[in-house]
Formats: structure tokens, sequence, C-alpha cells
């Protein structure tokens, strides 16, 4: 069956990328495809949000260049967090550029992302060339790159033959390459060259713009609800930022996160037995 039919558990078996099955064992012994985008600008909240949502979640997703008091101690207490609520850690870099800058942005910098992040992303944009520069960082540390196939905003020019190309980028390089930030499913996607599709493909698609009260922002940005996007769209892994971490006190944020991972749950398990 196509991998969106089959278990968690039964799909990490098959992934050889470290960051990926460890994210889909994680993911079955949690029971969460939630992720949470915790997009703040100060240390202190940033930890407080994380602690009290990570007993709820997958992953976490960060921007860590939007923190203003950014300081490299914060790295050691986002992986104590990781360590003690059992998360990995997604840092939503959207990497853009040549394949020698990229790997100058990835492994050094303020940030050396590379050192602590399980996941990241890239735009193809700049052709495979992209690939090469982050794996080269990125594959001797066990860590996987998403390519962002689609985008949940408004207007976004990730559609038709761009998409095409991502997938077909991401099919020739599945050694680093672990999925897409998409809306929907990429298996039914043409690729240009057929003799790179493989009938088992199982890339994990990973889902931003999920939201259950309201339908988007006032800058573009569109939400669907967790059944839209795991029933009926086939998508792994929800991704909500401010439909949790907006809502307040903590006693509401761990309500809503405890609510968004029991819907995101349910959908996939009605998924599965269909
Ligand atoms: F690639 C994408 C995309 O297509 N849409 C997004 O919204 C990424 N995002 C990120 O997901 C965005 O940068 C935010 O960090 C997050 C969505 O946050 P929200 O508060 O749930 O809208």
């Amino acid at each position: 069956p196509s991998a969106h039919l089959q278990t968690y558990a039964q799909r990490a078996q098959k992934h050889a990328n470290p960051a990926a099955k460890a994210l889909l064992e994680t993911i079955e012994r949690k029971k969460s495809n939630l992720c949470v985008s915790v997009d703040v600008t100060k240390q202190a909240d940033f930890l407080r949000i994380i602690d009290v949502v990570g007993p709820y979640i997958c992953l976490v997703k960060t921007h860590i260049d939007i923190i203003e008091d950014f300081d490299p101690s914060l790295i050691d207490r986002l992986r104590e967090l990781s360590e003690k609520h059992d998360f990995l850690i997604f840092e939503d870099r959207k990497f853009a550029d040549i394949g020698n800058t990229v790997a100058l942005q990835y492994s050094s910098g303020v940030y050396k992302i590379a050192s602590w992040s399980h996941i990241t992303n890239a735009h193809p944009v700049p052709g495979p060339g992209i690939i090469s520069g982050l794996a080269s960082v990125g594959r001797p540390l066990g860590r996987g790159l998403l390519l962002l196939a689609e985008m949940s905003s408004k207007g976004n020019l990730a559609t038709g033959a761009y998409t095409a190309e991502a997938v077909h980028m991401a099919r020739t390089h599945r050694d680093f390459v672990v999925g897409f930030i998409a809306m929907r499913r990429m298996e039914s996607v043409p690729t240009p060259d057929a003799s790179v599709v493989d009938e088992d493909e199982d890339f994990l698609v990973l889902t931003p713009g999920v939201g259950l009260d309201v339908k988007g922002d006032a800058m573009g940005q569109q939400y669907r609800t967790p059944r839209e996007v795991v029933f009926e769209s086939g998508c792994d892994v929800i991704i909500v930022g401010r439909g949790i971490y907006g809502k307040g006190s903590d006693a509401e944020v761990q309500a809503q996160a405890e609510r968004y991972r029991k819907e995101g749950w349910a959908a996939y398990e009605d998924r599965i037995s269909t």
C-alpha cells in the first residue's frame, strides 16, 4: 500500500536516514504527529512554551534567528528539553543559496544549525547543488532535509512544474532528502525522468498552515484543519504555530497542544483504517 496507508511504526523500519527513522519512531511512541512552531522572540518565552507543549509533540520547529536575546546556552536548554520530553528539532531555515554558501550557513555562523537541528529545509530554487552543499555537512551527522515543494501562503509560486521539479530533485537524492514541506502527498506528482520512480517511495510530508479556529491571517497565511491535512490530504505531520502558542496562559497553551495532538492522531487512525 501507499506509504500514507501504513502505520508510522511500519514506515520507521523502512527509513535508513537516522533523522527520518527517529521522527517516525517518536511519532509512534508518543502517539503524536504534532509539530509546534514556537515563533517567539525571547529566550524565556521560547523555553517556557516548549516545556509546556513538550509532552504533546513529536517535533519542535524553530526560527532561531528571531530570538532577540540569543546566546549559545539556549541550544543547551533546547537540547535538555528535547531529551526531557522526547521530541526532535526542526530549524525552519529555508536555505535558498548555492551549495557552497548553504554549507557554510548550515555549519557555521552564530547558530551552527547542523550541530543541533535533526531536520532542516531548503527551497529547491537554486537547483540540486543546494542539496549537495547541505548534505556535505548534514549527512555525516545523520541529519535529514525537507524540500519546500509547496507552501501554505496565498499566491505562492511553488506550484505546477516547480513542485514537480522539487519532487524530482528529492527522488534523485533519497539518502539525504527525507521529505517535503507540502500541502498533500507527492507520490502522484509526475517526475521528468521515470527511471527515478520507486514504487515504495516514502517521503515524509510536513504541513504548515494548520488551525482549528481561524481560516488565515492578514498576511496571506491560509489554515486547514488537522483532519483536512492528515485524513483528506495524506500528510504526516501537522505544524501548528499561533493556534497553540498564541493562546495566552500556560494552561491554555497546554490545552491547545493536547487538542491538536488528539485531532491529528484521530485523523491518522481514521486514515490507516480505511
Ligand atoms: F514553508 C512554510 C509555509 O509554507 N507556511 C508556513 O506557515 C512554513 N511556514 C511556517 O510555519 C511559518 O514560517 C511559521 O513558522 C509556521 C506557521 O505558523 P502559524 O502561526 O501556524 O501560521
